[in-house]
Parts: structure tokens; sequence; C-alpha cells
């Protein structure tokens, strides 16, 4: 019998594109959009990162492939399968380059030339060389390893906190000792860290007293990492000077938050590394591939 596999990401035409990409690279499966199968036929499913609780509507699930490279919300309540998150290039050249992006702009003072432009204020100000400005890298794994090396590579003087220390041509450290050097040492920090209990709010006011005064903060990773009032209380007291942020604890950002209109805020609507189903296909199909065959999937959480 063809294993079955039920598409569930995010809206009806993500989901369509998803089974369009998925149905080409998986003969012998059976690809549908998961609304139009019986709950009980779903073996497989692919999914976007929704509450772990909306899969225990499948009895017979074996195995869920992710869309995303934060799995945070299936795992919180997951459906005791195994869950493999999206590991691919194609999403690990879209966050390095992100990432490249925002901490260029705040090495080259894009925020604060954008707040002049407002004020009609011709004034230039001389950039260190990127040998001379130290940024912070909190995780060092699929998406942080690759950015830090990015940034190593264009001269940035890097530290990266990670589980566990390791030698090479990026100091990485690790505990609460290395993270409060991380801290210290990050004129800019970037945050690439998975959310999880011991993560969750790891970015408070404690952690941005330890940061260098007039230090700037680029979050990629999850919102729930970052205390969002101990960041407003940071920026407006001059403590750190711009916050590039694609993450927020809620999604869309509700139009009431004061991080949409803060001077010292650059937001981004969570498009760091968006699932392109044409570029991210090839990893999921080989995924599920891999776990027919009983081979360990990439990226098992
Ligand atoms: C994520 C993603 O995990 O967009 O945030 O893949």
């Amino acid at each position: 019998m063809a294993p079955i596999v039920g598409v569930d990401v995010e809206t009806g035409r993500t989901t369509r594109r998803w089974v369009d990409e998925l149905e080409p690279r998986l003969p012998g499966f059976s690809v549908a959009p998961a609304a139009e199968l019986d709950p009980g036929g779903v073996e497989i499913a692919v999914v976007g990162n929704p509450p772990g609780e909306t899969l225990h509507r499948y009895p017979n699930l074996r195995f869920v492939q992710s869309t995303w490279a934060g799995v945070d919300a299936l795992v919180a309540d997951p459906p005791g399968v195994p869950i493999a998150r999206m590991v691919s290039p194609a999403l690990t050249e879209a966050m390095t380059e992100f990432v490249l992006m925002a901490v260029l702009m705040l090495h080259r003072g894009a925020p604060e030339y954008r707040r002049r432009q407002s004020a009609r204020d011709w004034e230039p100000s001389l950039a260190p060389p990127a040998t001379g400005r130290k940024v912070g890298v909190l995780g060092f794994g699929s998406l942080g390893a690759p950015a830090a090396r990015a940034l190593a590579g264009m001269g940035f003087d890097v530290l990266a906190w990670a589980r566990r220390e390791r030698g090479g041509s990026i100091p990485v450290v690790a505990g609460n000792e290395g993270l409060a050097r991380v801290l210290a040492h990050a004129e800019i920090l970037v945050n690439l860290l998975p959310l999880t209990a011991d993560t969750v709010r790891i970015l408070d006011a404690a952690a941005f007293d330890r940061m260098p005064a007039g230090a700037a903060l680029v979050n990629v990773a999850r919102g729930g990492h970052v205390v969002e009032d101990d960041l407003v209380a940071a920026l407006d007291a001059g403590d750190l000077s711009d916050a590039i942020l694609d993450v927020f604890v809620h999604e869309p950002l509700p139009p009431s938050s004061p991080l949409w209109g803060h001077p010292r805020v650059t937001a981004f609507p969570h498009v760091a590394a968006l699932s392109d189903p044409a570029r991210l296909a090839d990893a999921a199909a080989d995924n599920i591939r891999r776990f027919v065959r009983n081979e360990s999937p990439v990226g098992l959480i």
C-alpha cells in the first residue's frame, strides 16, 4: 500500500504548493492536502510549526516532517512520533544572507542614517572596519554556524555561544559563563538559538545590561527569546542603540505593539528564511523516503 502523506502547511495555497512539489518527488506515495484525507489514513504529516496538539487528530501517524527550521510549537505538545525539522542548504543560505544584511546594516549605521534622513540631517560618521567590530552569535547549529562563519569571513570578530564549547576558527563558548562572555563581547548580537525551556526569555534586562553600551540586537530565531518590554526599555534608555527583529512574541505583530513604531526598531514580518516549497521539497521528500526505509531522517528532534 502506498504510504499516505497528508500536507497541512499554514494556508490552503501553501499546502497546495507543497503537494504539487512533493508529488513528483515521491512516486509510490499518495500525497494530498490533509484536509482532503480521512485522518485515520494519514501516516506521514508535512506541516509548518503548528501547535503539536493539532497532530493528535491523526491516530495512525508515524512521522512528521516540518517545513520550518524551528519546531518549538510542534514539540510543545508532541504527537509521540518522530519529528524532523527542515534542514536544507536553501534555508541556510537564506538565513545567512539575512544575517549578513542585518549585521552590515548595523555595522554601517543604516538605522541611524535613516533617522538622520528623517531629520534632513547630513551628518557623516566614520565606521570602523569589520575587523574592529565585535559580533556575538547565540546558537551554532545548522543555521548559527554558517551565519557565524559568513560573518567571520567578512572579517568580523565573532564569538559564538552553544551548548558545548568548540575550538576552531570561530571560538564557541558554553554555559552561563560563556553566555556572559558573548554578551559582553557583542557590539552586535545575533540570536539564532532554538526556543527551549532553557532559552525562553534569555534576552532580558539582565542580558542587555551585560552588553556594551549602545550595542544592537538582531533576532532571527523566536520572539519568545526576548522579553519585549525589557528590550523597549533598553532602547528607550539608549543602553541598546537598535534592534533588527524578524520574529516576535505574537505573530503577526499586533498593531498595538510599541515595536511597530519604535524609532530604534527595524521590523520584518518573519521573512529571514521563508520556506519556499520549490527549494525545500527535495529535502522534505528525501527525509520521508529515509523514514520509510528505516534510515534516520535529517534534522530529527
Ligand atoms: C522558522 C522558519 O523556523 O521560518 O522560523 O523556518
